[in-house]
């Protein structure tokens, strides 16, 4: 009997191991082996369990895995066809979602990601009506709730894909044809109830379409007032339906259309305090829309932080010479190290994290890269976290910037800053002091080396 079961139990385990199927078959469980280490699939800098400002790196980095690009970006460009199989060994819509939860839940597990984000056309395909849509979605949300259970793995946010149909050709929230904003509507009720299924910690809202081609057939008082409505429709379900977590913004310049209104944070910060959102979003910020926007990532993230809408991150970054979203690894130390720096000061992550809004390039093709890409992220904005850390540390740039307000503290600038200055006692006080002779220097110089040394003096 005893024999019989032992029999039974293990041709069970068989055919449960021959189900699940290995799909990044060289990627082994990836490890810290330090910054000597010659390994392409081990961490150099990213040390889970240490602990960097109070909280372990895995703690304070809070990595995320992009659906679309890690399992579906396939390498296809404008002028080329894709150069990366990401069919996983299927060909019919449903079984290749299917089995792109393995694989990303394998993915996830073997770098040692805990979190992930997507669209709803990322995790199943569109059916042929919205029900057969939301049907598909609903299908892959049991299964990705299972899989989460399984592996603690959790969402970091959802979205819905409302640019990619035609349907949004002149966009969604902002579309001209009330129909389109009405699939829109339809479309977001599915993805957040899909979000909100899954624990998702946030929901983004990346304006996709929204924004115009030329201002000769553009109302845009209007499609801003409707896009507000769009967000209170948003607000107004998840108040229904008990989702509690933050909506982000996501701040983009151009691309697809040629004036995105959602430009950059400032933009975005003026929009939500116009429309009465500031308590229920925040900002998701990416660091290759900032630099298309003309910013930098710290000056984006900033603006949020004064703003106390800092929220998320999509850490990739782009091509200094390229005027276009490449969505590439961030492996930049100075940026990393800055955006951490602001992230830092923001008081780090709460329902937010470091989502790889991230892809190999086209030449870089094989399932190998896209685990090599992530550890080359991981590692720099490990390095970017250890920088920020040093310089806080370090003390000198706070200290700085703390004497360089130093005459707000006291006289006029404290009287000024209590509200008891007008422009004609301000006068008086000129026509009594003469010149102004009190300016430092703002010492650029000295404190971009300070960031240099911050950088070689990190202890491993
Ligand atoms: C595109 C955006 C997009 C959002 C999610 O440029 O970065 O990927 O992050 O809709
Ligand atoms: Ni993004
Ligand atoms: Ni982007």
């Amino acid at each position: 009997m005893q024999r019989k079961n032992r029999t039974l139990s293990s041709i069970i385990f068989f055919i449960k191991e021959a189900n699940v199927s290995e799909y990044f078959k060289n990627v082994p469980k990836v490890k810290y082996e330090g910054p000597k280490s010659k390994n392409p699939f081990a961490f150099k800098f990213y040390d889970p369990d240490r602990k960097v400002a109070g909280k372990t790196m895995r703690e304070q980095l809070k990595f995320g895995m992009a659906w679309w690009h890690t399992l579906c970006a396939n390498g296809q460009d404008m002028f080329g066809s894709p150069t990366m199989d990401k069919s996983f060994g299927n060909k019919e819509a449903m079984d290749l979602a299917k089995a792109k939860v393995d694989a990303g839940f394998e993915f996830m597990d073997k770098l040692g990601i805990d979190y992930y984000c997507f669209h709803d056309r990322d995790i199943a395909p569109e059916g042929r009506n919205i029900d057969e849509s939301t049907e598909n979605l609903n299908t892959i949300v049991d299964i990705l709730k299972e899989k989460q259970k399984e592996s603690g793995k959790k969402l970091l946010w959802g979205t819905a894909n409302l640019f990619n149909n035609p349907r949004y050709m002149h966009g969604a929230g902002t579309a001209p044809n009330a129909d389109a904003f009405a699939y829109a509507a339809a479309q977001l009720k599915a993805a957040l109830e899909a979000t909100k299924k899954l624990d998702g910690a946030g929901y983004t809202c990346w304006g996709g379409r929204e924004g115009y081609e030329t201002l000769l057939n553009t109302d845009m008082g209007l499609e801003l007032d409707n896009m507000a409505r769009l967000f209170k429709m948003l607000i107004a379900h998840a108040d229904k339906i008990g989702f509690t977590g933050p909506f982000y913004i996501e701040p983009k310049p151009k691309e697809p259309t040629k004036h995105q209104y959602d430009f950059d944070a400032a933009t975005c910060v003026n929009f939500l305090r116009a429309y009465g959102l500031m308590d229920r979003f925040r900002l998701n910020i990416e660091t290759n829309h900032a630099t298309l926007a003309g910013h930098t990532m710290q000056h984006e993230l900033r603006v949020a932080r004064v703003n106390g809408v800092f929220g998320s991150v999509d850490a990739n970054q782009g091509d200094m010479l390229l005027g276009w979203d490449t969505d590439q690894f961030p492996t930049d130390v100075y940026g990393a190290g800055l955006a951490m720096y602001e992230i830092l000061k923001a008081g780090g992550f709460t329902t937010g994290g470091l989502n790889f809004d991230a892809k190999q390039r086209r030449g870089s093709f094989t399932l190998d890269d896209v685990a090599i890409a992530h550890i080359a992220g991981m590692d720099g904005f490990a390095l970017g976290l250890l920088l920020a850390d040093r310089m806080i540390e370090d003390g000198r740039i706070d200290k700085f910037v703390e004497e360089r307000y130093a005459s707000w503290k006291s006289g006029i600038g404290k009287s000024i800053i209590d509200g008891k200055e007008s422009l004609e006692s301000l006068y008086a006080y000129v026509q009594k002091m003469g010149e102004v002779t009190t300016n430092t220097s703002g010492r650029q110089e000295e404190l971009e080396s300070v960031m240099n040394q911050c950088l070689m003096s990190i202890d491993f």
